[in-house]
């Protein structure tokens, strides 16, 4: 779908940006192009949430973010990816297939406040919302504990209005502790983490489970 919006700018989709049929090159001036247009997305969303980080602050005397990380994901990682997915190397899986090249992600002091949070967000003015996963009331096996959202954020440019996907991980800083570490350990890790190591995280997690929701009653 093609719609002229005011003035010059066109809405175009991401996939009419290039050509979605090449081969992935990352050493290409496609993916660069492609990569900008994430990093565009990234600021847009990433401006939205420490303007809320800054009104609650403010207006409320709140601490609900306690910061905002970033990142867009390592070439490397988006065909390392692809090739576990089993996806074609071409730009149009890239683009559709791959959710998280684009990835903020929101620290929380509560439990609770993921959940306002990620309201909040439903709620920013234009964004589209693809899918959204709770890792919170339902870890992974791993114990892995987050806030999912896929969403897509308007991007734009002097001539051309897109959206654009990007994945929200909404956590509290104990999750992200937990999440942080056993990233490093085992989730890029080249060596195979041992069961009983993965046992031994599986117990951390539930500590941090414990510990959320302490944090959360001495609020109260
Ligand atoms: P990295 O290095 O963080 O970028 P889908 O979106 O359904 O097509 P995907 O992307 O596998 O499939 O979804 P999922 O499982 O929700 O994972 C998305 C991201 O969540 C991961 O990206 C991690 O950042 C994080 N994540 C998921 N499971 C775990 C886990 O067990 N431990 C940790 N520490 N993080 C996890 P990447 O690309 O896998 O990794």
């Amino acid at each position: 779908m093609k719609k002229k919006l005011k003035g010059s700018t066109e809405l175009i989709k991401m996939e009419n940006f290039l050509a979605v049929d090449d081969k992935v090159d990352i050493h290409s001036k496609n993916f660069e192009k492609i990569m900008f247009i994430y990093s565009v997305a990234i600021k847009e969303i990433k401006n939205k949430l420490e303007i809320m980080q800054d009104e609650f602050k403010v207006l409320y005397n709140y601490e609900l973010i306690d910061h905002i990380n970033y990142r867009i994901k390592k070439p490397e990682s988006i065909e390392a990816k692809m090739k576990k997915k089993n996806l074609r190397l071409q730009y149009r899986d890239m683009i559709n297939e791959i959710n998280d090249i684009a990835g903020i992600r929101v620290v929380c002091p509560l439990k609770k406040d993921i959940f306002s949070i990620k309201e909040f967000i439903k709620n920013i003015p234009g964004i589209h919302i693809l899918k959204e996963k709770d890792y919170v009331n339902n870890p992974k096996k791993s114990g892995y504990s987050s806030y999912h959202i896929i969403a897509e954020v308007p991007v734009s440019l002097s001539s051309k209005f897109m959206y654009v996907k990007v994945e929200i991980q909404i956590r509290t800083m104990a999750m992200d502790f937990w999440a942080s570490l056993e990233h490093k350990l085992k989730y890029k890790s080249k060596e195979k983490v041992t069961n009983a190591t993965s046992k031994e995280l599986v117990s951390c997690a539930k500590i941090v489970q414990k510990l959320d929701k302490k944090m959360m009653l001495l609020n109260n």
